[in-house]
């Protein structure tokens, strides 16, 4: 199939776009290297060396045989977009051209405007351009598992995205019907996902687009099948206060011996993935699109869930690293249940790569072997989801977490 991957540069798009073009389809990623703008910005690198686009790309063509093409563009510029669904003419566009980062996206008033602007803009031109160029392309876009929210008091299992309701109507019938999961996001950068998925329902709805929606948890791991092949073809690895998100972020710590930082008490439980696992699901999806004229179809990419401080406890065990609890810069629950079904992914026959199975790889393939590249000082967040959480962390510590480590 002739496939488009949008953000096909970052983290999950390029083990994405090796997979699928080893998997024998026409990939060209797209990308306007954005994220790569925002580490010098930050100021924070990948822990992992990786190398420009195009080197990448030969380095592939080397090892495999298989050409992948890329396109520098921005999807925000709705000319730019069209342009290349035109010239393209892909049968599916993977899209996962977004800021994805929460406290990116709460770092500042601007941070919060860029992130919205960049979201919706991008995902709204990629809908209106599909249906000027004929509305036959698959859309598979990349949604979180963050849309739902972490704050229901029963522990209801979380669906794959509509619920199952029964309420009166105005005669007194008992009537039946599934609604769209009420959205509850927890970030500015969540908020943009949840504004996407009622871009999808419309233009299922008005145009007919045939759209799939991975409601994807936190990604873990670095390499996979494909990127192990050559040290050119490395994946991204974030472990800064932005970017990294929190199970690498512990596994990177552990190497450095930094005392783990758990927000809050780490009740939070969330929902996990290996980016093995990512890749494994897309080219699923890719196989099993909705009809034209169906609702989107909602996948939770997800293979397990986990409580934070256990999490803490598990990879302290490995490697007699410390634990600390920081006071918590965000705005969530302190503690929550987390249940949530996948039966899509796994109807499919996807087995899921499990912690106990890939945690050491990870640390000795990554966590010890790149540790001498790790700043420190990028490692404390320093982004606030309000101005009560920055006054009182500051009043705490003195400054960012850095200070109670
Ligand atoms: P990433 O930042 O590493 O990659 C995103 C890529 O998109 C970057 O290369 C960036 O340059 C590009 N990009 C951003 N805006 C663009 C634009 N306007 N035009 C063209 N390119 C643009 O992020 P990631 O971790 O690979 O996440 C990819 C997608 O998966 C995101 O949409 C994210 O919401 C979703 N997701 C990620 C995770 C995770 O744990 N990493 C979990 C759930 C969902
Ligand atoms: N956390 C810590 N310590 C840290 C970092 C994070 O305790 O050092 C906590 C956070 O407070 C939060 C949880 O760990 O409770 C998860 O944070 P995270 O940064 O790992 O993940 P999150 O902000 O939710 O975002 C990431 C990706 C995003 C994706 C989302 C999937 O960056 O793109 O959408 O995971 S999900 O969480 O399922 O919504």
């Amino acid at each position: 199939m002739k496939i488009l991957v949008l953000g096909g540069d970052g983290f999950c798009g390029w083990p994405t776009s090796l997979h699928l073009s080893d998997l024998g389809h026409d990939v060209v990623i797209v990308d306007n290297l954005s994220r790569r703008r925002i580490d010098s910005e930050l100021g924070a690198e990948s822990l992992t060396p990786i190398r420009p686009a195009k080197e990448r790309l030969s380095a592939w063509l080397h090892v495999s045989g298989r050409r992948i093409s890329f396109l520098e563009a921005d999807m925000t510029d709705f000319g730019v977009t069209l342009d290349l669904l035109r010239d393209e003419c892909p049968e599916v566009v993977i899209h996962f051209a977004e800021q994805r980062a929460a406290p990116y996206s709460m770092k500042s008033p601007e941070h919060k405007n860029y992130t919205v602007r960049n979201n919706i803009c991008a995902t709204h031109n990629v809908l209106n351009g599909i249906v000027a160029t004929g509305g036959e392309t698959h859309l598979v876009h990349l949604g979180t598992m963050g849309v739902y929210g972490y704050g229901h008091d029963e522990p209801v299992p979380v669906p794959e995205g509509y619920l199952d309701v029964r309420f009166a109507a105005i005669d007194g019938r008992e009537i039946s019907d599934s609604i769209v999961y009420p959205p509850s996001p927890g970030s500015i950068y969540h908020m943009t996902k949840v504004m996407d998925a009622t871009m999808f329902q419309y233009y299922a709805k008005n145009d007919h687009l045939r759209i799939t929606d991975l409601h994807q948890g936190i990604v873990w791991g670095t390499q996979t099948e494909q990127t192990r092949r050559d040290e050119r073809l490395i994946n991204r690895f974030d472990y800064d206060g932005d970017y990294g998100t929190v199970l690498n972020r512990f596994l990177m710590q552990s190497a450095i011996g930094y005392p783990l930082t758990v927000y809050g008490t780490g009740g939070q439980t969330r929902a996990f993935i290996h980016i093995q696992d990512t890749c494994r699901c897309i080219a699923n999806a890719i196989e099993h699109p909705p009809g034209r004229g169906s609702r989107p179809q909602i996948m939770n990419q997800m293979a397990e869930t986990h409580r934070l401080r256990d999490l803490a406890e598990m990879v302290a065990g490995m490697s007699g690293c410390e634990i600390a609890y920081l006071p918590n810069p965000r705005n969530e629950m302190a503690e929550n249940d987390l249940v949530v079904r996948n039966d899509s992914l796994r109807g499919f026959g996807w087995e899921p790569i499990h912690l106990d199975q890939a945690l050491m790889t990870e640390v000795i393939e990554i966590t010890q072997k790149y540790a001498h590249r790790c700043d420190r000082a990028k490692i404390p967040s320093t982004s606030y989801w309000t101005q009560e959480r920055e006054r009182s962390q500051t009043e705490q510590t003195g400054t960012p977490d850095v200070a109670a480590v």
